[in-house]
């Protein structure tokens, strides 16, 4: 896949893309991240990029010919990718989106800088705006590089083979488990015995309640958008049995006590 980015600050992703996952994609020839400098795009001696906004207010707003120009080129060079603009306004992104957009063909990423872009650009040449989250960015290329991040992990040969992204948490809809590695015992603290174990079966089990019971505690939420396995949902039916039991056993042992 080829993300062609769309900046007024392409050096920032010149350490992105020569670091870890992202550079050995790169070296693989999986990915390739191309940026375009939208001030080449600008009229004038001084290539101006941005205005005051029509109608007053704070702040300034990204000029639509540059921004026009630039797409413009990135089409010559990537006619069939979708055209991305992070925004706050966009979709949330999450990692079904991420894999959803693994499977187009390239990504243009427009980042906005200053209070936005002109309306215009988005009503016209945009096909999709996503949000990495409700907060306000100086700019959108730490969204972009989010973007590329978790969508380069689901194109085919990026992770390591052992890897898969459908492994992750979100992926399967859980939390990851909790992971350990040596030392075995660490400032006092031992590793799980069931994961010295060998045992596999013991140690999926003990995986999953480890998925679940994070879940629970951490993303409450979670367990009620996806649909749990019949094994999850066992599980969550014996930690009930078990918790309604020591709720029993407390308010006899409270009765008992009052009653003294
Ligand atoms: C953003 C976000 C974000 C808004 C104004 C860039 C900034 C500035 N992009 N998810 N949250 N963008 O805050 O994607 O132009």
């Amino acid at each position: 896949m080829r993300f062609v980015v769309l900046t007024l600050f392409p050096e920032l992703f010149d350490t992105f893309r020569n670091h870890g996952m992202i550079h050995r994609a790169v070296e693989l020839q999986k990915i390739s991240v191309q940026t375009i400098q939208i001030r080449g795009f600008a009229e004038g001696r001084h290539q101006v990029t941005d205005d005051r906004p029509y109608g007053g207010g704070p702040g300034m707003v990204m000029k639509p010919e540059p921004i026009a120009g630039a797409l413009r080129a990135a089409i010559m060079t990537v006619p069939d990718a979708r055209k991305i603009h992070l925004t706050p306004q966009g979709r949330p992104f999450s990692n079904t989106l991420a894999r959803q957009l693994a499977k187009e063909k390239d990504l243009i990423l427009l980042c906005g800088r200053y209070e936005g872009i002109d309306e215009r650009i988005c009503r016209n040449f945009i096909d999709d705006e996503i949000s990495i989250g409700d907060y306000i960015l100086t700019g959108g290329e730490l969204a972009a590089m989010v973007v590329i991040d978790a969508v380069s992990r689901f194109i085919p040969g990026v992770l390591g083979c052992a890897d898969s992204p459908e492994d992750d948490s979100f992926s399967d809809r859980l939390l990851e488990h909790a992971h350990y590695t040596r030392p075995s015992e660490f400032e006092g603290e031992p590793v799980p015995e069931v994961l010295l174990s060998g045992d596999h079966g013991r140690i999926e089990q003990w995986r999953l309640q480890s998925s679940l019971i994070r879940t629970f505690i951490k993303r409450k939420d979670l367990l009620l958008k996806h649909a749990l396995t019949s094994e999850e949902l066992k599980i969550l039916k014996s930690w009930h049995k078990e918790i309604q039991f020591i709720i029993d056993f407390q308010q006899k042992e409270q009765k008992a006590f009052k009653r003294e």
